[in-house]
């Protein structure tokens, strides 16, 4: 892979509507997009999907960027590299920052694919040509959530999430299922509760969801296994997984059934894709997570959920669950409950550049 330049953007777009969680709202969604580009001129892109602040993980939108241009992109230029495989490799001589070495390595798996005329996701090994589609409510009202559930399983989801905690479960949840007594239904608590709570948390055990996601504290592998024993609801673990090595030990320590994945939080599609390699053996089902994204990470979690473990809707949504208008072209959408995997090559959008110049902050090229 002859890397020429990359050219780093950071972008800001107003959400629709904010995002409400027990750990504060999310109305505006910073990010960073990273264009890659050969000696040939063929472009490969990733997106940087850490917030402006450390509210989900440790990292921000500033020490990425202070990763990638510091550290990162120096390694790439003092090691060139044949596949995308070898920046995972590459990276891991460099602590966490997960988010960061993911926008990077994402956008060399963009290039390469395209570079082989290929798909991404036939590149990574998919055997989907659709994903079933799954949206997330994230508000605190009652009212509001059930509005947007019946807007959302008219706009065909297959699958919805609600965001809980201790102020918004038992009796949330009852409303949802008085209206939805079917639904496939999933809780994400984003780490509301600790064990003191477990007898909120096996009252869920009532309504039958599919899952409760993270319950418990965001780098916890020991008590969710302990919980795990006292309830039926299966438990999806989010935050506490950021590595291959961190689903492998949660899984033989019973501390949850399902996987989120989220190629951010985990560093790269490499490291996504080992997960669900290892996951998948094991039996265990995996879904592709959400953040909140624009269109270029909403493109590389395509490409990785038409792996064949992802056997559970994720929570991949239509570019306009969020925006007014994305920055790719075109832009994803849900028909009858499913996405398309793009055939073209790469992740199979093209970038809308009038879009990205209107939401574009600042720009850095660095040559190589
Ligand atoms: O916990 O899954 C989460 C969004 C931002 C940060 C963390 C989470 C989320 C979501 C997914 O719930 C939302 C989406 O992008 O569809
Ligand atoms: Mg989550």
């Amino acid at each position: 892979m002859k890397i020429a330049s990359a050219e780093l953007y950071v972008i800001q777009m107003p959400l629709k509507e904010p995002f409400l969680t027990h750990l504060g709202a999310v109305k505006v969604r910073e990010g960073i997009i990273i264009k890659i580009t050969n000696s040939d001129g063929v472009s490969g892109f990733g997106e940087g999907v850490a917030f402006s602040t450390p509210w989900y993980t440790e990292e921000t939108v500033k020490t990425s960027l202070h990763m990638i241009t510091d550290f990162l992109i120096p390694l790439l230029q003092k090691n060139p590299i044949d596949h995308p495989k070898e920046a995972s490799l590459l990276f891991s001589s460099l602590r966490r920052n997960n988010m960061a070495k993911a926008a990077l390595e994402t956008a060399l798996w963009d290039l390469y694919a395209k570079t082989h005329s290929q798909p991404l996701s036939k590149i990574l090994g998919g055997t989907r040509s659709s994903i079933a589609s799954g949206v997330v409510v994230a508000t605190d009202s009652t009212t509001k959530a059930l509005q947007q559930i019946d807007q959302y399983l008219k706009d065909g989801y297959q699958r919805i999430k609600v965001k809980i905690n201790p102020k918004q479960d038992y009796s949330f949840l009852s409303e949802i299922r008085r209206f939805y007594p079917e639904l496939e239904i999933m809780a994400d608590a984003n780490s509301a509760y600790t064990l003191k709570d477990i007898d909120r948390i096996k009252a869920l055990d009532d309504f039958n969801l599919l899952m409760i996601e993270q319950p418990l504290a965001y780098d916890d592998i020991l008590e969710h296994a302990l919980l795990q024993k006292e309830i039926k609801t299966p438990i999806c673990l989010d935050e506490s997984i950021v590595s291959y090595e961190d689903a492998r030990k949660a899984i033989e320590f019973g501390s949850c059934q399902v996987i989120n994945v989220k190629v951010g939080r985990v560093g790269g599609l490499y490291e996504a894709k080992r997960i669900h390699d290892y996951c998948f053996e094991k039996g265990i089902p995996v879904w592709c997570g959400g953040m909140i994204e624009f269109g270029i990470s909403r493109a590389h979690n395509i490409a990785l959920a038409s792996l064949p473990g992802f056997s559970i809707p994720g929570d991949i949504s239509a570019s306009n669950r969020f925006w007014e208008e994305d920055i790719i072209t075109p832009e994803v959408n849900v028909k009858n409950g499913f996405v398309k995997v793009p055939s073209d090559p790469g992740i199979g959008f093209k970038i809308n550049e009038k879009r990205l110049q209107e939401i574009m902050l600042s720009k850095e090229t660095i040559v190589f």
